[in-house]
C-alpha cells in the first residue's frame, strides 16, 4: 500500500477497497470517504481533513440509479487543487457493504442509507418500542448489506427487570442469535457494553424508530452533547429530531453514523410488526364503524369508546398512535394514495353534479 493510503487507514481503507480502486483512481486524484451528503454539496475527509466536493459533470452526466450516487460511507476518488473551493468527485470506489432500504412508492427502488459500514446497531427501546417482527425485518435488512448485526435495548430504566427478561426471551425464542446489549442513557447501565464494541478504524451505523435515543447515546459515547436530542411527546406527532446523517470520529478512533428514525421502512409491508405489540388495539379497530377510521376522533371508534370505559389504558393507546404515526403506515406513498383516492372522489363527484346525478 502506498504511504498516502496508509493515511486513510485510520479512516477504514484497507486492502478490499485498494484492490477495487487500482483501475480507478487516476493520477492527479485522491481517495477521500464521504462524511455528510447536502443535495449536490458532499463532505468528505482524508487525512489532511474535510473538505466540501462535488460531482463531476460526467459521472452526473453517466450516472442513472439512485443508489449509484455516493453516501456517507462511501469511498470517492477527487481531484482537487489547493486553491479550489471544492473538490470534484469523479468516481465511486466499489461497497464492501451497504444499508439500504426500498424507497417509497410502488416501484422495487432503494435509497442507500449507507456504504461500507462494519456494525450496524439496531436500537429499539424496550419502553413500548419493542417489536420483534421489526427486529427481524432489520436483521434482513443488514445482512443482505454484508453488515454485522448488534441488538441494542434502550431506556432499561423505564421497565422491570423482568420485563426486559422477557424481551431477550422473545428475541432468542425467534431464533436470533445476535448479541444484544441492554442500557439506559439515564442511569448508564450498559453504555459502557457499547463503548467496548467500537474499535479504532470501524464504522458502526445506528438504525431504528424515532425517539428511542440513538442520538442521546451516541452523544453519551462523544462524551459531549453535539447531536440534537428531543423529548418525545405524549402523542407524538412524529416529528424526528435527526434530520442528517453524518460520520463521527470518537477519541478512540471508531466512526458513527447517526440516522433519523425511520419513518418509511421500506422492507416492511403496510403496518405489518406492530401487530404483536397492539393485538388488543387491532381487535377493537375490526369494530369500529369506518373501515379506514383513524381512531382519533371518529364517531362510532371502537378504540376511543373503549378508552372511554376504562378498557384500554391510555398510554397504550398514545404509544399505538405514536408508532403508527412514525410507521411505514404513513409513509409518503400510503398519503399520496390517500389523498389521490380523495381527489379522484371529490373529481367523481363533481362530473356526478354537472351531469345532475346527484340526489339531494
Ligand atoms: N428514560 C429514558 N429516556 C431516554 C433514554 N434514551 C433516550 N431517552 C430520551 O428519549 C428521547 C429521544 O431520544 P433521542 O436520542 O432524540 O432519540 P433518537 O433515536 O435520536 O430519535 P430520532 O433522531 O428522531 O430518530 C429524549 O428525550 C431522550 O432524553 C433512556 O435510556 N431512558
Ligand atoms: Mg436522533
Ligand atoms: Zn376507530
Amino acid at each position: 500500500m502506498s504511504s498516502a493510503s496508509e493515511q486513510l487507514n485510520q479512516f477504514g481503507w484497507d486492502e478490499w477497497f485498494e484492490a477495487k480502486a487500482r483501475e480507478k483512481v487516476l493520477s492527479g486524484h485522491r481517495l477521500a470517504r464521504v462524511v455528510a451528503v447536502d443535495r449536490d454539496q458532499l463532505l468528505v475527509m482524508d487525512g489532511a481533513g474535510e473538505f466540501r466536493a462535488k460531482l463531476a459533470g460526467r459521472f452526473l452526466y453517466l450516472t442513472e440509479e439512485a443508489i449509484d450516487f455516493p453516501c456517507v460511507g462511501d469511498w470517492v476518488c477527487i481531484q482537487s487543487a489547493s486553491s479550489d473551493m471544492f473538490g470534484i468527485i469523479h468516481d465511486v470506489i466499489p461497497r464492501k457493504s451497504f444499508l439500504r432500504r426500498k424507497a417509497a412508492g410502488d416501484a422495487i427502488e432503494y435509497q442507500m442509507i449507507a456504504a461500507n459500514m462494519d456494525v450496524a446497531l439496531i436500537v429499539q427501546s424496550c419502553h413500548f418500542d419493542f417489536n420483534v417482527n421489526r427486529l427481524e425485518r432489520y436483521l434482513v435488512m443488514v445482512r443482505e448489506g454484508h453488515v454485522h448485526p448488534v441488538v441494542l435495548l434502550t431506556k432499561t430504566d423505564l421497565v422491570s427487570p423482568d420485563a426486559l427478561q422477557q424481551q431477550i426471551e422473545k428475541i432468542r425464542n425467534a431464533g436470533i442469535d445476535t448479541e444484544v446489549i441492554a442500557l439506559s442513557n439515564v442511569t448508564g447501565e450498559g453504555v459502557d457494553d457499547v463503548r467496548e464494541i467500537l474499535q479504532s478504524g470501524k464504522t458502526y451505523c445506528f438504525l431504528g424508530s424515532s425517539g428511542v435515543g440513538k442520538s442521546t447515546l451516541i452523544n453519551q459515547l462523544i462524551g459531549r452533547h453535539i447531536l440534537e436530542t428531543k423529548v418525545v411527546s405524549g402523542t407524538g406527532e412524529g416529528r424526528h429530531t435527526t434530520v442528517r446523517r453524518e460520520l463521527i470520529m470518537l477519541n478512540n478512533g471508531a466512526m458513527l453514523i447517526d440516522n433519523p428514525g425511520m419513518r418509511e421502512f421500506g422492507i416492511l409491508g403496510a403496518g405489518e410488526g406492530m401487530g404483536d405489540s397492539f393485538a388488543d388495539i387491532y381487535e377493537l379497530a375490526s369494530k369500529c364503524k369506518y373501515s379506514d377510521c383513524s381512531h382519533s376522533n371518529e364517531p362510532g371508534c371502537a378504540v376511543l369508546r373503549a378508552m372511554e370505559e376504562g378498557n384500554l389504558h391510555r398510554v397504550h393507546y398514545q404509544n399505538f398512535i405514536k408508532l403508527r404515526n412514525e410507521s411505514e403506515f404513513h409513509d409518503l406513498s400510503y398519503l399520496e394514495k390517500r389523498n389521490k383516492d380523495k381527489a379522484f372522489g371529490r373529481y367523481i363527484k363533481s362530473v356526478k353534479k354537472d351531469l345532475g346525478m346527484t340526489r339531494k
